[in-house]
């Protein structure tokens, strides 16, 4: 039996979900998308699951496409040139969008390196947090591509359009301490704390009304497209939806009651 090339655990509403290929500093082949959307695709139906973890086995978290991989190298003479929007297309933009849609909140533990779509995997997540001794690549330019995984909307909305541009352009290494203080890392921690740190914000989120969270995160991206007047119509929506939920009925009646409240919505 193959090793798994995405690991799974569970701890208590916490799943976490580890991509393992670290010969390969856990670099995509089709196989890991496979694995790993199947695995997301449990966890967002799996009701025990309230917050998602993101991590690395061994000393990276991503590096990126697997530039080894046949579906993606460069084609030799007298083979048909590759087309790698098709690669995108097929498994890198449902990855983003599965990854955006989830029910719960996601939590990027950058263990190690974060190179291309690896980089840009972790931020997609709704929160980054980041050993202090790892590095974020915008690697695409080194090899002739743009910044794919969502790089091109987010870098901009999440650094502004320069330093968006510096990242992508040059593809230098951005350290976690520069990237927390850049906004593109909520948290950058000691290599040592990175585990704990993850976990205690994971089960933190795993308590409060994950529901509501994820309606946070949609409503945020999606009042990037609107107007303020629209974006106020979209809050009223959601809200009006909300406020008949049961988190927000026990989260009143807890407060009232001066007792820990005890959210179930997903
Ligand atoms: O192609 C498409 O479908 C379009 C989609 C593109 C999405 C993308 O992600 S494009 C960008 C792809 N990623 C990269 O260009 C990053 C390539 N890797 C690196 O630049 C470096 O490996 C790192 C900066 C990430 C780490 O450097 P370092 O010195 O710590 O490690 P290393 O020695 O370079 O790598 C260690 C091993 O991992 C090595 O294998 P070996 O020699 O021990 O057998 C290396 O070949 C392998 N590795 C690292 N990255 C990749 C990889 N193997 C395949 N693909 C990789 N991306």
């Amino acid at each position: 039996m193959p090793d798994s090339l995405v690991l799974v655990a569970q701890q208590g509403a916490v799943r976490t979900l580890t991509l393992n290929r670290p010969a390969a500093l856990n670099s995509f082949t089709a196989a890991m998308h496979e694995e790993l959307r199947a695995k997301l695709d449990e966890a967002a139906t799996d009701r025990e699951v309230r917050c998602l973890v993101l991590t690395g086995a061994g000393r990276a978290f991503c590096a990126g496409q697997d530039l080894a991989d046949p579906m993606v190298a460069p084609a030799r003479e007298g083979e048909a040139p590759k087309d790698l929007g098709v690669v995108i297309e097929r498994l890198y933009k449902p990855l983003v969008l599965r990854l955006r849609a989830m029910p719960v909140p996601v939590i990027a533990s950058v263990n190690g390196v974060a190179a291309g779509a690896g980089a840009n995997l972790a931020l997609n997540c709704d929160l980054v947090i980041a050993a202090r001794s790892v590095s974020f690549i915008q690697a695409f330019a080194k090899i002739g591509l743009v910044p794919d995984t969502g790089g091109t909307w987010l870098l901009p909305r999440l650094v502004g359009r320069q330093r968006a541009l510096g990242l992508a352009l040059l593809g230098d290494k951005l350290a976690a301490a520069d990237a927390e203080r850049m906004g593109l890392v909520w948290q950058c921690v000691d290599d040592a704390a990175l585990p704990d740190t993850t976990q205690a914000v994971a089960q933190k989120l795993a308590a409060m009304p994950v529901a509501a969270l994820a309606e946070t995160r949609r409503a945020m991206d999606r009042a990037q497209h609107l107007t303020l007047e629209d974006a106020l119509s979209e809050e009223a929506q959601v809200q009006g939806r909300l406020g008949q939920a049961h988190d927000y009925l026990e989260g009143v009646a807890a407060f009232s009651a001066r007792r820990a409240p005890q959210f179930s919505d997903r």
